[in-house]
């Protein structure tokens, strides 16, 4: 089977189909893209006019979520819980998971202090919810590695980076997400799946973006 992802190198959606399959340990080859000036066949295969794409031999996935759930049917072993229940429930915090980052974005992006400030605090008050499901870890299933897993760990590698400006998360009050985003963050893979030159190239982005929060990047 042959796996091209279509994707831009900073893109968190992209990155946790990076994961996935770097996880399941499946061949696939990259092709990037600039998102502000897309090519014409960006433009003609992508239906939401978003990465990250999964080409699977020519034929085109897209939503992270989609890609991500393909990639674990079609290699061995699977990170979805076998419970149906559990597994919708999974499905569900996934898509919360996108819900954050577009959270962080706002943060991160807002012009005007307040729309920094209203942005941190929504981030603050999911994550506060998400800190009431967490169990003992390691993972967001406990013992099971899975695909929330895959999800969360580009916005808390973001979040932590973040932490070196401004944090824009109090981490105080998510003792439980604090550990889970350690052992995630330790996880050679997820080290691995992260943009070559990420450290560079994300305060310039962040500067680029003109946002209030620019301003607290050195
Ligand atoms: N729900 C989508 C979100 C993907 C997404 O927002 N990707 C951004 C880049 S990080 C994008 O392609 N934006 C281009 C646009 O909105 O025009 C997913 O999970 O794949």
């Amino acid at each position: 089977m042959d796996l091209e992802l279509v994707s831009f190198k900073l893109c968190p959606f992209v990155q946790r189909s990076v994961i996935t399959l770097l996880y399941k340990k499946a061949p696939f080859r990259t092709t990037f893209i600039n998102l502000n000036e897309p090519p014409e066949w960006f433009r003609d295969i992508s239906p939401l006019g978003k990465v990250p794409l999964l080409k699977v031999d020519g034929e085109v996935l897209f939503e992270s979520a989609i890609i991500n759930e393909f990639i674990d049917e079609v290699t061995p072993g699977s990170l979805m819980p076998a419970d149906p229940l559990l597994r919708a429930k999974n499905r569900a915090w996934i898509e919360f998971g996108s819900n954050c980052l577009g959270q962080m974005f706002t943060a991160i992006s807002g012009k005007e202090a307040q729309a920094h400030e209203d942005a941190c605090s929504d981030l603050n008050r999911s994550l506060a919810f998400l800190e009431k499901m967490m169990g003992e870890g390691p993972y967001f299933n406990g013992a099971d590695f899975s695909l929330v897993d895959t999800a969360y760990a580009p916005l808390f590698q973001r979040l932590m980076f973040l932490n070196r400006f401004k944090p824009v998360v109090d981490w105080d009050a998510l003792p439980k997400l604090r550990a889970w985003s350690d052992n995630l963050l330790a996880m050679a893979v997820i080290r691995e799946s992260l943009a070559e030159g990420f450290d560079e190239i994300y305060p310039k982005v962040l500067k680029g973006m003109g946002g209030h929060y620019a301003g607290f990047v050195g």
